[in-house]
């Protein structure tokens, strides 16, 4: 038997640093990557597909990324199996309940809406825990698990959150307990545990049974997710007593969130980071984020952005990293001797080259205005 294992959809999801335009498109590919499961389903035979928690981001979403969201769901066409967790937990305000969702539910869509066993097929189970609330005071997967039976049933668990082996803060009490997880795969009554929460693809322990599917498509920067964009095939051998399991994981999501860490001291390593921008393919669904340090002459800095400005327009996204940025910008001796210009106009330049490269508090201001003037320069160099 075999079966898909995702997690962390999160539709409906918005990141305010994309370009106006490229909000929507982002949308879409996570829908998309919805979508898209259909094509691996057909492909790869799989029999069903469970999504361990956090489907939507929230529960007050727009009637349109609803009825959108099933729309996708839709074309997987085997059955998929929805955890609420806690971005989407079946609280009273819950997505799951709402009227447009009832309505519009497709008929291969279940809302894993009840702690405990949910029949798939006679021989096969899944056992979910779903969030009813935002902070939950226990460990609703090991509560789940407590009374099962091993008793030749195939069982998958679908849980969501955090386990306490990864969780700095051990004592949380809504962390899911590896030792309770391992203790009911030990004793036969559960073969596979399907979590969600973390959107990179990571292995829990080491039985092969417990998995993160990670997000099928990015969500945040590779520093804090680093291998999201999978779901995992499943594939559990029901004619064998020990139900051996295969996970693989299988690449869906098309975006990258990239963090670039650069030095830049000089002309030729702008024009290197220049060279890097341009080299990263698929710019329209590539989100660039820059941490740049260094000094540079107020003519370099000019280069520096204008090369942003370029690229702002091509990526996804080009933002500067504030908290990891500081580029100390200073005239350099002669930078400003072939303006042309003389009288008044070159007085004025000296002025502010004097205050670009003093502590006084109009040097930041001097430094940008220096800057804009080598740019309007070149511009007009250039017409
Ligand atoms: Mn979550």
């Amino acid at each position: 038997m075999r079966f898909l294992h995702t997690a962390d959809w999160q539709l409906g999801m918005t990141r305010h640093f994309l370009n106006g335009e490229a909000q929507p498109r982002y949308s879409a590919a996570r829908r998309d990557a919805v979508a898209g499961l259909g094509a691996l389903v057909a492909r790869t035979g799989a029999e069903f597909v469970v999504v361990a928690g956090d489907v939507f981001e929230h529960n007050q979403l727009a009637p349109r990324e609803i009825s959108q969201s099933l729309e996708a769901m839709r074309a997987v066409g085997v059955p998929v199996y929805l955890l609420p967790g806690n971005h989407d937990p079946l609280d009273a305000a819950s997505v799951y309940t709402s009227a447009l969702f009832l309505a519009e539910r497709p008929e291969n869509v279940v809302v894993l809406d009840r702690a405990g066993v949910h029949e798939v097929r006679p021989g096969l189970q899944i056992v979910a825990a779903p969030w009813r609330s935002k902070a939950p005071t226990t460990d609703l997967t090991g509560d789940v698990l407590a009374d099962l039976p091993a008793d030749g049933v195939t069982r998958i668990v679908v849980g969501h959150g955090g386990v306490d082996v990864l969780d700095p803060d051990k004592d949380k009490p809504s962390l899911i307990r590896l030792a309770a997880v391992e203790a009911a795969l030990a004793r036969g009554a559960v073969h596979y545990v399907a979590l969600g929460d973390k959107h990179s693809l990571t292995e829990v322990g080491s039985t092969g049974r417990v998995w993160y599917s990670g997000a099928p498509e990015v969500t945040n920067y590779d520093d804090i997710e680093s291998d999201s964009g999978h779901v995992l095939l499943v594939d559990i051998d029901e004619q064998d007593p020990q139900r051996p399991v295969r996970v693989g994981s299988e690449r869906v999501g098309r975006w990258r969130f990239v963090t670039l860490r650069r030095d830049v001291d000089s002309d030729r390593e702008v024009a290197d980071l220049d060279i890097n921008l341009d080299q990263l393919g698929d710019k329209e669904r590539t989100v660039v984020r820059l941490a740049l340090t260094g000094s540079l002459t107020v003519t370099a800095k000019a280069a520096l952005d204008a090369c942003l400005d370029k690229y702002a327009r091509l990526f996804a996204a080009l933002t500067v990293w504030e908290r990891h940025t500081d580029i100390a910008v200073l005239p350099a001796d002669g930078e400003f001797d072939d303006l042309g210009i003389g009288g008044f106009a070159a007085a004025a330049v000296d002025e502010l080259v004097a205050t670009a490269r003093s502590d006084a508090d109009g040097a930041e201001d001097a430094r940008a205005a220096l800057g804009l003037l080598l740019r309007l320069v070149d511009t007009r160099g250039a017409a």
